[in-house]
Order: structure tokens, then C-alpha cells, then sequence
């Protein structure tokens, strides 16, 4: 029987705190401003991916994802198996003995335990597992560094989910994106008793795809220059003191703005673009109430491409942040909740 080459993953998802929102170059990724997130990692937020190669496999690779077969021929995972496929073939070349497992059709089997394409991230988790199952079947000595360059391929937000904990992406100035990589800013013990909590308001797909959103924004809105080119790079600035510093209200009033700003050019997107509902503006309000009757910012929210909201918040404020929010919101609006802690990605 001929062999098989086996390999699996795990990979959590990422929240952005600052915002992936435009490209300055579509066919590698490269974003027209750096961005910085915070890696989940409850169980239940996570991809998981086994990678297998062999002779006798059919000859065109597979993708399965939640049991459902997934084009593989589009630009983005082709750009993913080329370039795992030829850090292989290095090795191959320098080693007689090494096992052909390039020339080998790939097949892939990913699950997600959450909404794909709701707004949760999923091509993040997705393609990191992807890069990262493949990088350990052709056993690469690969750094995080140089799978986050990868999987930014897949897509953008996919490079930071390589690493733990708080986490930035360097925009990079490189024509060919080398530079254009995840880096992490501390690790998740450094900042442990960071929170989020989930609130699922729609898990449908989203109407407008982040890809042909951000195009649009960068073609058409003004308000976006500015967002690039002054609002953002102050910002993660901020935002790493306020990591390194372990100070939430800075955290948390940064990372309110940013999505504040990232809506505002997605309103102001010709025509517009809106990701958030009504039931976003109410988890919103609450957290407004929360800060407000705490006299500080306890509490922060963020919305990616989707309705969904996720509250950052410190575990000694737990009951007054995911408890207020339980008693507030309820079942009656149909917020599904969940929480999670930032932990560090798998070093597997
Ligand atoms: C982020 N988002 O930083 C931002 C915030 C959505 C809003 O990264 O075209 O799916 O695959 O590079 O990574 C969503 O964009 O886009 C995203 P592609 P991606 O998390």
C-alpha cells in the first residue's frame, strides 16, 4: 500500500483591536496600514486542519472545510501550496533520502466550531491552520515569522493568527511583501487576565465580503487617507504602550475608536457599507452604560466585517461586564454569547 503523510493543526482566531481595513497591493495581501490583534483561544474558536500527502492520492489537491469540498484553484490558496510546496522541495533537493512528499497531492481537512464568514474571522483561523498543518507534514523549519508571511497570502488577517496573545502586523514597504509580517507584541501571560466576550447577533454570511469591501472603501472614501496614513500609525503606537503598560482604559478607549473609525469608512464607502445592526448599536449602548456607571473604562467593544460584537474586558470586572451584558441583552435579542480568554497560539 502506498505511504501517507500525515499532519494536524489547530489554530485560533484573532480579534483585531486595530483594524485591517484596504490593500495596497490585492494579489499578495500587502494592507495599506499595519493592524494589531488579540488572540482567542477558547476551545470552541478554533480551526482545525490535518494535512496528508501521497502517491496515491487523486491528482489535483482537496480542501474539505466542515465536511463541504472547497475550491482550491483560486490565486490565494494556490500562492499558500506554492510556496510551502517549494520550501519543501529545498529540502528535498538538498537531501537524497527525503521522501518526495512535493510532488504529492495534498489533501486538507479543516473544522471550524463557528460561524465561517459571520464576522468571527474564520479565514484568519483557516488559513493559519492550513499554512502551519502543511508547514509540519513537510516538516519546515519554518518560524512563525515566515508562515505568517505565508498565510497572509491566504488572507491578510490569517498572518497574526500564527502567533499568541497580543498581536501586530507590520505593514511593510517591500514590493514583494517579505517585510510584510506578524510580529507578536507580548505574549498572553504578560496581560492574563484579559477577557472577551462574544456576542453572536447574525451568524449568516456577511452581505459584503471583506476582500471587495476594502477595494471599494480604498477607491472611494475620503475619510479613508487619513485613517491610513495618520489615524493608524498613532494608534498602534498607543496601543503597544497600552499592552506593554497593561493599561485597559487606554486598551479599551483605542481599541472603541478604531472600530468607531473603521465603520466610519465603511458608511462613508460609496455605496456604503454597513456591517453593524441594530443590535450592534445596543451592545454599544450598554457598554457606554457599563463604562459610564464604572466612572472608567472597564469595558470595550469592537465590531469586525458583521453585526457581531466582541467585549474586551478585565476578569475582576467579569460580573460587571459579562454579567451586566447577560441581564441586559438577554435571549430576547438574540445575542448568543461566549467567552474567552487570550491565551497563546498553538507552537506546534
Ligand atoms: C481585521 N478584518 O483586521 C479586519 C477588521 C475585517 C475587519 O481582516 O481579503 O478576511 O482575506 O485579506 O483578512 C478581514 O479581512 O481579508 C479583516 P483578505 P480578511 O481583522
Amino acid at each position: 500500500m502506498a505511504e501517507i503523510h500525515r499532519a494536524s493543526t489547530t489554530a485560533p482566531v484573532n480579534i483585531a483591536v486595530i483594524k485591517y481595513w484596504g490593500k495596497r497591493d490585492p494579489k499578495l495581501n500587502l494592507p495599506t496600514n499595519s493592524s494589531l490583534s488579540v488572540t482567542l483561544s477558547q476551545s470552541d474558536l478554533r480551526t482545525h486542519t490535518t494535512a496528508s500527502c501521497s502517491p496515491a492520492y487523486p491528482s489535483s489537491d482537496t480542501l474539505l472545510l466542515n465536511g463541504s469540498s472547497q475550491d482550491v484553484t483560486g490565486a490565494r490558496t494556490q500562492a499558500c501550496f506554492r510556496e510551502l510546496r517549494a520550501l519543501r522541495k529545498s529540502i528535498e533537493d538538498a537531501d537524497s533520502s527525503a521522501p518526495k512528499l512535493s510532488s504529492y497531492p495534498l489533501k486538507i481537512v479543516s473544522e471550524n466550531n463557528f460561524p465561517t464568514a459571520a464576522g468571527l474571522a474564520s479565514s484568519a483561523a483557516g488559513f493559519a491552520a492550513l499554512v502551519r498543518a502543511i508547514a509540519n507534514l513537510y516538516e519546515l523549519p519554518a518560524s512563525p515569522t515566515e508562515l505568517s508571511r505565508i498565510a497572509r497570502q491566504g488572507s491578510g488577517s490569517a498572518c497574526r493568527s500564527l502567533f499568541g496573545g497580543y498581536v501586530g502586523w507590520e505593514q511593510g514597504a517591500a514590493a514583494d511583501g517579505s517585510d510584510s509580517v506578524a510580529f507578536q507584541v507580548a505574549p498572553a501571560s504578560h496581560w492574563p487576565d484579559m477577557r472577551a466576550l462574544i456576542l453572536v447577533a447574525s451568524a449568516a454570511k456577511k452581505d459584503v465580503s471583506s476582500t471587495s469591501g476594502m477595494q471599494t472603501t480604498v477607491a472611494t472614501s475620503s475619510l479613508f487617507a487619513s485613517r491610513a496614513a495618520e489615524t493608524v500609525p498613532r494608534r498602534m503606537k498607543e496601543m503597544q504602550n497600552a499592552v506593554q503598560d497593561k493599561d485597559f482604559e487606554a486598551f479599551g478607549k483605542v481599541t472603541m475608536m478604531d472600530s468607531n473609525s473603521f465603520h466610519a469608512t465603511c458608511l462613508d464607502t460609496y455605496p456604503p457599507i454597513f456591517y453593524l445592526n441594530d443590535t450592534s448599536r445596543a451592545a454599544i449602548k450598554v457598554v457606554e452604560a457599563i463604562n459610564t456607571a464604572a466612572g472608567k473604562i472597564i469595558a470595550a467593544y469592537t465590531f469586525d466585517a458583521g453585526p457581531n460584537a466582541v467585549i474586551y474586558y478585565l476578569e475582576e470586572n467579569e460580573k460587571k461586564v459579562a454579567g451586566l451584558f447577560k441581564a441586559a441583552l438577554g435571549e430576547k435579542d438574540g445575542w448568543a454569547g461566549q467567552r474567552g480568554d487570550a491565551v497563546e497560539a498553538n507552537g506546534d
